[in-house]
Order: structure tokens, then C-alpha cells, then sequence
């Protein structure tokens, strides 16, 4: 029997745990080449600020070894043109929308979630607290718990009660579990771990820093041993919040591998940039995981590391 690759988010159901991870597919049209929208878990938006943005001078891009740096620094139209263009899209292709937003302030971040409960179609927020690349490390709310919990606690009173609330955390921090604790205490219905890690690059050439930024976020394999132990910690800490893992999975073995360290759904990000069907195939690759192992159901397997029986041992 195939296995159930069904994935709860708050009270909707989705058919299976992977997701787009936020940046990584703009708003899920250019994917429509590639894959079906509506196969995959969900689609996870480029976070949506308040008004356009033009994001970061060029080059904001650079390849390291085993990953990549970004610094493209919250480009996008805004939630205008994001309510009028790219959700009734994403809902007429029968996808399942997850928006990330971003806010400079915790009235912008409460005033998008305000926006977006008055439309169809969404079906949960994620809070981006913690983009690397903006002004000065003040406005990374991530981190710090008190900031954290303060513009959680504030999306949590303007969002329609249906629906969830994600908080995505920065692994550039020396205590996650504590971030993640404060978040879920200020009304967090689940997290996703893990933003990229701050990076940066220079050419030996020129001497100079490679992105116009200087500084950017790191992304792709090199930082899964990172995104695993943060949502091991947070998982072992907060067993019962819902967690959507992500950084650096290139395939169904990998996706795997954040689902037993504790989350329930798994975004897929750097790997799209060089293989746009990412999402469809990791899907393939983890149900053939699952139908190896005779699994019948996906949440069987969601923090099956932690278990004392299947492991022997617990740390
Ligand atoms: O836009 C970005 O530069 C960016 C964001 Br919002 C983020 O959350 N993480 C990242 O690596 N880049």
C-alpha cells in the first residue's frame, strides 16, 4: 500500500509534507512550468512586505562551496499587488498558500497579517523574524525573545483565529529552544527552522566582498547538519509544536532526515534553483523512502529519532 503522506497545518489538511521554502519560488508562478502547484504540500511565498521593495544593490547572489549566499534584501511588490495578482492565482491552480510575511516594525507585521485574513486562500502565515539582510541586526527580531514573542503575540491578535501562525526562526542565535519558547508562549501555533545563516564572501581577484551587500544568507547543504540540530532542540524541548523544517534538502533521503529529527513538513528551497522540479521529485524520493521502509504513514516517522525505543538510547 502506498504510504499517507498526509501532513496536518492548524485545522486544514495538506496531502503530503513538502513545501516551496520562502524565496525560493516568488509567488509559485514560475514553478507552474516545472510541477503542479497543486500536487505538492503547499506553496510558501516570498516574504510579502507592506509596500514594494526594491531589495539590495547587485551582485546579490554568490555560490559557495556545498551552498549559496543571498543577498537580496526583502525585494518584492507588496501586499497590494500580492492580494490582487498572486494569491487569486495561487487558489485558482488549486495550490495551498503559505505567505511569509516581513515588516520593518510590529505594527507592519500586525497590519499584513490584518490584510491577508481578510482574503481567501491563505492558509497559514509564517513570520519572517529573521532575514539576515536588512539594515543593522536590531531588526532581526529572532534574535532576541522578548522582540520575538512581541511581534508573534501581535500577528496572533490580528490574524483570523483559522488561521496558523508560524514563526520562522534564525539558527544565528545561542539559544533557539529559547526563541521558540517565547514565540509559542506569545501565541506561535508552529515554527519554521530554519532561516539562512549569516555569510559572507571575498574575491581573491578583486579584493573586494563578492556581494554588493557585503554580507548574505547562507543556504543549501552545507547548512542541513544545522536546520537537523535545531529541530532536534526545539522538537525535544517543544514536542508538541507543529514544525516546518527546512535548509539544505536535496532529496527524499534528506527531507527524511528533517522529519525524524521532528518536523512535519519540509520546505525545499536552494535545490530549486538548479533543479525547478525539486519539490515534485523530493516528493517521489520520500514516498519511495517511506514504501522501502514499509511506513504506512508519514506522521509516524515526524521526531521517530527522539524515541527511546527505536534508538536505544535518548540524549
Ligand atoms: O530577501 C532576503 O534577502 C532574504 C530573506 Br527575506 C530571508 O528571510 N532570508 C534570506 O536568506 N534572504
Amino acid at each position: 500500500m502506498a504510504p499517507d503522506l498526509r501532513t496536518r497545518l492548524g485545522s486544514s489538511e495538506l496531502p503530503n509534507p513538502i513545501l516551496t521554502a520562502s524565496g525560493c519560488a516568488s509567488s509559485g508562478r514560475e514553478l507552474a512550468q516545472f510541477i503542479d502547484v497543486s500536487k505538492i504540500g503547499a506553496i510558501v511565498t516570498k516574504s510579502v512586505m507592506l509596500a514594494p521593495r526594491a531589495g539590495r544593490p547587485t551582485p546579490r547572489m554568490a555560490e559557495t562551496p556545498g551552498g549559496m549566499l543571498n543577498s537580496i534584501g526583502l525585494q518584492g511588490p507588496g501586499i497590494d499587488a500580492f492580494l490582487q495578482r498572486d494569491l487569486p492565482w495561487l487558489l485558482s491552480r488549486g495550490a495551498r498558500t503559505v505567505v511569509s510575511i516581513a515588516g520593518s516594525t510590529i505594527d507592519e507585521f500586525a497590519e499584513l497579517a490584518a490584510r491577508l485574513s481578510d482574503a481567501a486562500g491563505v492558509s497559514a502565515i509564517e513570520v519572517n523574524i529573521s532575514c539576515p539582510n536588512v539594515e543593522h541586526r536590531g531588526q532581526v527580531f529572532a534574535c532576541d525573545p522578548v522582540d520575538a514573542g512581541a511581534v508573534i503575540e501581535a500577528v496572533r491578535a490580528r490574524a483570523r483565529f483559522d488561521i496558523p501562525v508560524f514563526a520562522k526562526l534564525s539558527p544565528d542565535v545561542t539559544d533557539i529552544v529559547a526563541i521558540a519558547r517565547a514565540c509559542v508562549a506569545a501565541g506561535a501555533d508552529g515554527l519554521s527552522l530554519i532561516n539562512t545563516l549569516l555569510g559572507m564572501a571575498i574575491d581573491t581577484d578583486t579584493m573586494r566582498p563578492v556581494l554588493a551587500g557585503l554580507t548574505g544568507g547562507l543556504s543549501g547543504p552545507a547548512i542541513r547538519p544545522i536546520a537537523v540540530r535545531c529541530i532536534w532542540q526545539v522538537s525535544e524541548a517543544l514536542p508538541n509544536v507543529p514544525i516546518i523544517g527546512m535548509g539544505g534538502v536535496l532529496t527524499g533521503r534528506d527531507a527524511l532526515e528533517l522529519i525524524l529529527a521532528g518536523a512535519s513538513m519540509v520546505s525545499v528551497g536552494t535545490a530549486i534553483f538548479h533543479d525547478p522540479s525539486a519539490c515534485a521529485r523530493i516528493l517521489r524520493e520520500l514516498d519511495e523512502e517511506l514504501a522501502r521502509r514499509g511506513t504506512e504513514r508519514v506522521s509516524d516517522l515526524v521526531g521517530a529519532a527522539h524515541d527511546v525505543r527505536a534508538s536505544g538510547r535518548r540524549v
